[in-house]
C-alpha cells in the first residue's frame, strides 16, 4: 500500500439507483473504503451519496463549483459553502470538459479555486495540454500558463490533477516517460514558481484503467489517479484502488 490517491470523476453518468448500488459496494469493500478515495459525483446526487458514505473514510467531492461566493441571484449556480453543506471535502476544479464545453479560463478558475478554499474545501485542480499543442512542443508553457492563475494563492489544500486532453475518454494513454515528464515539471512548477509545500501532490487522469494502474502509480512522479470510465464500474475501481 503506498497511500496514493484515487479519485472517481462519475462525469455526467448514473442515476439514484446506480449510485446507491456502487456507493454500497464501495464503502463495504476496504480496499476501496480508505480515506485516500474520494468520489466525484454529479451534482444532484451529492447530498445522497454524502449519506451514503457517513461514517465511511471515503471523501466526497463536486465536480465543480461557483465563482460566486456570496448567495444571490446567480440562476444555476451551486457555491462552494453549499457543497460543503452537503458533506462535500473536496471539489474539481478546470477540468478540461468544463475548459473545453463551458469556455473556463484563468480568472474564472482562479476565482473558483478562491471560493472553494474559503469554504474549506479542498481543490483539484485539473490541467493539460491538447494534442496539437504536445505535438508543437509546447506543453510545458500551456501547463505553466494554467498553473500560473494560482499565482499568489494558498497551495496547502490544492492537488494538481494532470489530464493530457489527448488521453481523456480515448483510451490512449501517456507513455511512463511522458507522464514521469509533466509530472517532474508540475511539481518543480509548483514549488518553485507558487511556492506550493513540499507535501504538494500530482495526480494523472486519463484513460486509466486496471490494465495500466499499476505500472502509472508506480511512478515516484505520480501521488494518485483521477479516475473517468473506470470508476463506474466496481470491480474495475476496485483495481484500480489496490494498484494504488
Ligand atoms: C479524465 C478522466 C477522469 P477517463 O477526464 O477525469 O476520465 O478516465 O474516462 O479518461
Amino acid at each position: 500500500m503506498k497511500n496514493k490517491i484515487v479519485m472517481a470523476n462519475w462525469k455526467m453518468h448514473g442515476r439514484r439507483a446506480f449510485a446507491a448500488e456502487l456507493v454500497g459496494q464501495m464503502r463495504a469493500d476496504t480496499v476501496i473504503n480508505r480515506p485516500e478515495v474520494c468520489l466525484a459525483v454529479p451534482m444532484v446526487y451529492l447530498d445522497e451519496v454524502g449519506r451514503l458514505l457517513a461514517g465511511s473514510a471515503i471523501g466526497l467531492a463536486a465536480q465543480d463549483v461557483s465563482a460566486r461566493v456570496t448567495d444571490g441571484a446567480y440562476t444555476g449556480e451551486v457555491s462552494a459553502a453549499m457543497l460543503a453543506d452537503v458533506h462535500c471535502t473536496s471539489v474539481l476544479i478546470g477540468h478540461s470538459e468544463r475548459r473545453q464545453y463551458h469556455g473556463e479560463d484563468g480568472p474564472v478558475l482562479r476565482a473558483k479555486v478562491e471560493a472553494a478554499s474559503t469554504a474549506g474545501l479542498s481543490v483539484v485542480y485539473c490541467i493539460g495540454e491538447t494534442l496539437e499543442q504536445r505535438e508543437q512542443g509546447g506543453w510545458e508553457s500551456v501547463l505553466a500558463g494554467q498553473l500560473d492563475i494560482l499565482q499568489g494563492l494558498d497551495m496547502s489544500r490544492l492537488v494538481v490533477a494532470y489530464e493530457p486532453v489527448w488521453a481523456i475518454g480515448t483510451g490512449r494513454v501517456a507513455t511512463l516517460d511522458q507522464i514521469r515528464e509533466a509530472h517532474a515539471f508540475i511539481r518543480h512548477y509548483c514549488l518553485q514558481t507558487l511556492k506550493a509545500p513540499d507535501s504538494i501532490r500530482v495526480l494523472y487522469g486519463g484513460s486509466v484503467k486496471p490494465d495500466n494502474a499499476g505500472e502509472i502509480l508506480a511512478l515516484d512522479e505520480v501521488d494518485g489517479a483521477l479516475v473517468g470510465g473506470a470508476s463506474l464500474d466496481y470491480a474495475a475501481f476496485r483495481k484500480i484502488c489496490e494498484a494504488a
